[in-house]
């Protein structure tokens, strides 16, 4: 007689590895990156032999967080991704601790559950795919790109960390550094899109910069992301000045008012990864008309199957979505490259920071990824589709081990050179 009894496997192990990778100093609204990244590395494994992979934060507070959820759902259906949810979100119930986030201050409002499951599900997702022998943008409904467009990440930057020789990108201080950055990107890349990490300087020369940067790629959409840095009236004022030049203004001000408040005023479509980052955000800034499109974050959205609700919601509403990004490693770009693919309400092209980071300081193989024409080809081997490489782990490990450095604090890392750096927000 046939066995038609379906063996569910289950989750008989997790362990999560938190690694540190050197990172450039960057500036944003809040401070400057600090001389290494961090980021934590899951692995669940299956009584039947099969190794998920997911990728998240590396703040202490994050990880303390992440080893109670490990803990909750050891034992359960790698397949049951609901079942997965509702644990961790049962023990989230009972953490009182604020703070941990790994944004660095600048978000820190998405919902906690929501953030400490995403790992998991992408590693039960990569399990599934295994076990399915079909790539996770398979298991997301389908892929319907099999390449997904990234824009160029450009940011302020000193020519190297204090005290050390300046790095390979050099200063980028004033719009000629910035237009430097800007065709090392195209060039080493082939961007398409570049996005502006501002919030830096005084609004006009940002304004400046992009304008800058237009005259020196007049057929590359632009974007600036002053992270809440301006208040409605500088917002206003920037905002028309750079009409026709943006392809989206992104958190020029705080708070789903003040952005309400901007978007009737010009004629910029605005964006967001500050004021609308949890399902509970939604209505009110549907209410107030804060946003055009929400830039969405498996990381902090609670996974790849609630970043397609998120992407169900902004069908609804008529938003766009984009994708935002922090300082990532390799298994968190297979995963942002499924979500894009199946997700089509990503329409603008997605964030990432891996330029930044050194290629050999991944965790992941290191021909994993090459950007062709600022592209991605979408994984098509079962999973994720990217494989651990052990040594590389190690050293990332050591890293880790090696450095004080236990959660992001580009404000603390500022103030060691300049004691004044005031990181409130609206500044200008
Ligand atoms: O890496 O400095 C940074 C960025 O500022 C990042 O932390 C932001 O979260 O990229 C992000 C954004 O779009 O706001
Ligand atoms: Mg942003």
């Amino acid at each position: 007689m046939t066995d038609t009894s379906i063996r569910r496997s289950r989750i008989s192990r997790i362990e999560i590895t938190p690694v540190a990778f050197s990172d450039p100093p960057l500036l944003n609204v809040v401070g400057v990156h600090e001389e290494v990244a961090l980021r934590s590395v899951v692995q669940m494994h299956t009584d039947d032999g099969l190794v998920g992979l997911g990728e998240s934060y590396g703040d202490a507070q994050h990880l303390a967080r992440m080893q109670a959820a490990a803990d909750a759902i050891l034992g359960e259906d790698p397949f049951n991704t609901q079942k997965l949810r509702l644990r961790v979100a049962e023990v989230m119930s009972r953490d009182t601790v604020s703070g941990g986030h790994g944004m660095s201050g600048m978000v820190t409002g998405s919902a906690t559950a929501d953030r400490v499951f995403s790992p998991f599900e992408v590693a039960a997702l990569d399990i599934q795919g295994q076990a399915l022998k079909v790539p996770v943008s398979t298991l997301l409904g389908g892929a319907l790109r099999d390449q997904v467009e990234y824009s160029g990440y450009l940011f302020y930057k000193w020519a190297g960390h204090p005290d050390q020789d300046a790095d390979p990108w050099g200063e980028a201080m004033d719009p000629e550094g910035l237009i430097a950055q800007a065709h090392r990107m195209v060039d080493g890349y082939g961007f398409r899109s570049l996005k502006l990490k501002g919030g830096v300087l005084p609004p006009e020369e940002e304004a400046e910069a992009i304008e800058a940067l237009r005259a020196e790629f007049p057929d590359v959409p632009l974007r600036l992301d002053p992270n809440g840095a301006w208040t409605v009236e500088t917002s206003v004022r920037i905002g028309k000045r750079l009409e026709g030049l943006l392809e989206y203004l992104e958190d020029p001000t705080p708070g789903r008012k003040g952005m309400a408040e901007v978007r009737r005023q010009i004629d910029v479509p605005l964006a967001t990864n500050m004021c609308v980052v949890s399902f509970a955000d939604i209505p009110e800034a549907i209410r107030e008309g804060s946003v055009d499109i929400i830039l969405s974050d498996h990381h902090f959205w609670g996974g790849l199957r609630r970043s397609q609700e998120l992407a169900g919601h902004c069908e609804t509403f008529g938003l766009h979505m984009s994708m935002h990004s922090n300082s990532h490693l390799g298994i968190s770009l297979a995963a942002m490259t499924h979500l894009a693919s199946a997700t089509p309400r990503i329409d603008y092209a997605c964030d990432t920071h891996w330029p930044w980071k050194q290629p050999d300081q991944d965790v992941v193989a290191l021909d994993s990824f090459t950007f062709d024409g600022g592209c991605v080809r979408v994984p098509q081997t079962p999973g994720l589709g990217v494989e651990l490489d052990e040594d590389l782990l190690q050293a990332r490990h050591e890293a880790y081990v090696k450095t004080d450095v236990r959660e992001r604090n580009d404000t603390g890392y500022m103030q060691k050179f300049h004691p004044n750096f005031d990181p409130s927000t609206p500044r200008w």
